[in-house]
C-alpha cells in the first residue's frame, strides 16, 4: 500500500501508560510545570492518545510542523494535512526548557497527559493560515481561531497518556478507535463506509448514506464530529437526539452510530484527506466525500473557500496513498414528479425540484411553522422543535442605551409592567443603578470598570435568555464594542433588541433629575457620561426612541410591537 501504511504498519497508536505508570507520573507531577489545555487540544489530546490521529504520537515538532504546511506531509514523508500543534502563550513558553516533561491538565485540573517537549518556537501565522486554509482570512473559522484564540508559541513533542478526557453525556455511543475496531470484527462488518457530519441529518443525508453502503456494498458508519465545529452550528446534544432518531430509519443490523470527539478546523480538501486517516485508524474501509467536504463557507469577498468538489479532487490524487477508499457523492435534490431525491447532475432541465435552504429551515422552526416530510423525518423535525422552539417561547432581552437621565430606566419600568401584564415568562429589569448596588458595587466608572459592569449585566441576560426569560436592561453602556459584544454574547440565545433612549444632552442635563449633570459641570464627579467622558451613539438599534416625542408610556408600547413583529410575543 501506500506511504501511510508502509511508515507504520497500519497500526493504531495508543500513547497510554498502563495502571501503575500512570499512577507513579501522577505521584511525580508536584515539581513539573502544567499547561492547562482548552477545548480545542483536550479534543486533539484525546485522538493523539486513542491513536486517532495515528501515525502521529505527540504534538508536532517544528520540522514536521513545516513539512506539513508545504507538502502536507510529515518529515517521514507520511500523508498529513493538517498541524496538530499545541499553542501556549509566551509567557508560559519562556519558562520552559527543551527537553523539559510538562503536565497537560483539563480546566478541572485533571492530569490528562504529559509533553516531553522537544520543539518551541514562535510559528508565522500568516504563513500557515495561507497554506493550510488557502487565505490569511478571519471569516474562515480556523484562521480567525488562529489569530484570536491560539497562543503565539508552539511546544512540540512526545505525548505520555494518563487519563482520556472525561465525557458525561451520550457515554454508550462513544468508542475508542480500537473498541470500533473490535466491534467491527465481531460483527463481521468487513467493509464499513464512514460518514461525517457535523448537522443534523434529514431525508437526503438518509438517502445519500443508505445509497453509497450499497454502492460500496458496505455497512454504514455515521460518525457525527461532536468535539469542536463550526460556530453557529445546532449544539450537539440536539443533533445526536436527533441521530438517535433516524438511525431506525436504516435497515436493521446494518448500520451503526459513534460519536468523534474531533475539533474540526473546516479546512475542506486537506480536511477530507485528514478525515479519511482518522476513519481508516477507526477501521473504515471507505469515507463518503460529499459535495463541499468540511467547508467553512464565503469568505470576506463573499466567494467559497473551496471549490464544490475541490475536496473530492485532492482526495483523488491521493488515493492510491490512502488505505480507505473515497466514496464521492453528488448532492440529491427532491424531484416533485418522482417523489424521490435525485442526484443534483441527473435532474432534467425542466423537471421540478423542491428544495428548503438552511436558513429557511431555520425561520420555519423559529416561526413554528410547518416542517414537510419530504424533507425531514417527523421524529427529526420533533426532537429540533423541543431546542428551538418557535421564537414566542424563546428567550429575549431588551438592552436599553443612552446618557443618565435620559430616561431609560422609566421605560424599562414601564416595560416591565406591561410584558408582566401578559405573562407566560419570568421577566427580570438590570437597571443601571440596581446592578451597581448588588452586583459591580465596587466598581467606578473608568473605560476598564464600565466595559466590566456592562459585560457582566450582558452574562446574566444571557443566562436569562437562555433559558427562556426576558431581561430588560437598562446601564448608560456608552460604549459601541462592549455593546457588540454584549449582542454576540446573546443573539445565539434567543432575542436581542438593542434600544437607543437618543434623549439629547442638553434635555438631561437640563432635568437633571439627580443633580449629576451640575456636581459632573463642577468638577466634583469626574468621568461624567455626556460631560467628561464619551458616549457613542448605537449606529444601528433596533429602535431609537425620542423622549421628547413619546410619553414613557408609548415608547413602552412602541417596543411591544416590535416585539410583536419580530414574533417574540403573541
Ligand atoms: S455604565 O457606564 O453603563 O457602566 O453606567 P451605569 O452602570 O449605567 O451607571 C450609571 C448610573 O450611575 C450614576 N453615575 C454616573 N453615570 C455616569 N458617569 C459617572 N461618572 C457617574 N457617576 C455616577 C448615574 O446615576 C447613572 O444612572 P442613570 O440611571 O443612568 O442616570
Amino acid at each position: 500500500m501506500g506511504a501511510f501504511k508502509d511508515a507504520h504498519g497500519g497500526a493504531l497508536r495508543n500513547l497510554y501508560l498502563d495502571a501503575d505508570a500512570a499512577e507513579a507520573v501522577k505521584r511525580g507531577s508536584g515539581g513539573r510545570k502544567s499547561w492547562d489545555l482548552t477545548d480545542r487540544q483536550l479534543c486533539d489530546l484525546e485522538l493523539l492518545m486513542n491513536g486517532g490521529f495515528s501515525p502521529l504520537d505527540g504534538f508536532l515538532g517544528r520540522v514536521d510542523y513545516e513539512s506539513v504546511l508545504t507538502d502536507m506531509r510529515l518529515a517521514s514523508g507520511v500523508l498529513w494535512p493538517i498541524p496538530i500543534t499545541l499553542d501556549v502563550t509566551p509567557a508560559f513558553a519562556d519558562k520552559i526548557e527543551i527537553g523539559e516533561t510538562i503536565d497537560l491538565r483539563d480546566r478541572e485540573g485533571v492530569l490528562n497527559a504529559t509533553l516531553t517537549v522537544t520543539d518551541k518556537w514562535q510559528p508565522d501565522k500568516r504563513a500557515e493560515a495561507i497554506a493550510v486554509f488557502g487565505a490569511d482570512d478571519t471569516t474562515h473559522p480556523a484562521v480567525r481561531y488562529l489569530h484570536d484564540h491560539a497562543g503565539s508559541v508552539y511546544l512540540g513533542g512526545k505525548v505520555q497518556g494518563i487519563e482520556a478526557p472525561m465525557h458525561y453525556d451520550f457515554k454508550h455511543l462513544r468508542d475508542t478507535p480500537q473498541e470500533l475496531r473490535d466491534r467491527f470484527r465481531k460483527l463481521g462488518w468487513r467493509r464499513v463506509i464512514a460518514f461525517q457530519t457535523r448537522n443534523p441529518m434529514h431525508r437526503a443525508h438518509q438517502e445519500l448514506t443508505f445509497r453509497a453502503a450499497q454502492a460500496a456494498e458496505a455497512n454504514l458508519l455515521i460518525q457525527p464530529v461532536v468535539g469542536m465545529t463550526k460556530p453557529g452550528d445546532v449544539d450537539h446534544f440536539t443533533r445526536v437526539r436527533c441521530y438517535e432518531k433516524l438511525i431506525g430509519h436504516y435497515p436493521e443490523q446494518t448500520t451503526a452510530l459513534s460519536l468523534l470527539p474531533l475539533a474540526m478546523r473546516m479546512g475542506g480538501p486537506r480536511e477530507a484527506i485528514w478525515h479519511a486517516i482518522i476513519r481508516k485508524n477507526y477501521g473504515c474501509t471507505h469515507l463518503i466525500v460529499g459535495r463541499d467536504h468540511a467547508g467553512p463557507g464565503h469568505d470576506s469577498a463573499g466567494k467559497p473557500f473551496y471549490g464544490p468538489y475541490e475536496a473530492q479532487e485532492l482526495f483523488a490524487q491521493h488515493q492510491d496513498e490512502l488505505d480507505i477508499t473515497m466514496v464521492p457523492f453528488p448532492n440529491l435534490v427532491y424531484s416533485e414528479s418522482r417523489v424521490q431525491y435525485v442526484a443534483e447532475d441527473k435532474i432534467e432541465p425542466e423537471e421540478k425540484v423542491l428544495s428548503l435552504s438552511g436558513t429557511e429551515l431555520r425561520r420555519r422552526l423559529q416561526e413554528g411553522l410547518d416542517i414537510p416530510e419530504w424533507f425531514s423525518f417527523p421524529e427529526v423535525v420533533d426532537e429540533l422543535r423541543r431546542t428551538h422552539p418557535p421564537r414566542h417561547r424563546q428567550g429575549f432581552t431588551v438592552f436599553f442605551t443612552g446618557l443618565s437621565g435620559s430616561g431609560k430606566s422609566t421605560i424599562a419600568n414601564a416595560l416591565l409592567v406591561k410584558l408582566l401584564e401578559l405573562g407566560g415568562r419570568p421577566v427580570t429589569l438590570l437597571d443601571g443603578d440596581h446592578v451597581r448596588k448588588h452586583l459591580s458595587s465596587e466598581l467606578g466608572f473608568s473605560r476598564e470598570h464600565r466595559d466590566l459592569n456592562i459585560l457582566r449585566i450582558g452574562y446574566v441576560a444571557s443566562e436569562i435568555t437562555k433559558n427562556g426569560g426576558i431581561a430588560i436592561c437598562a446601564p448608560i453602556a456608552p460604549y459601541a464594542a462592549t455593546r457588540r459584544k454584549v449582542r454576540d454574547l446573546i443573539e445565539p440565545m434567543g432575542g436581542f433588541l438593542e434600544i437607543h433612549v437618543a434623549t439629547s444632552l442638553e434635555v438631561c442635563e437640563q432635568r437633571d433629575r439627580k443633580g449629576l449633570y451640575a456636581k459632573a459641570r463642577a468638577g466634583i464627579i469626574k468621568e461624567f457620561t455626556g460631560i467628561s467622558d464619551p458616549y457613542e451613539a448605537p449606529e444601528e438599534p433596533e429602535m431609537r426612541i425620542d423622549t421628547g416625542e413619546l410619553t414613557p408610556d408609548l415608547a413602552a408600547h412602541r417596543i411591544l410591537i416590535k416585539l410583536e413583529s419580530l414574533g417574540f410575543i403573541k
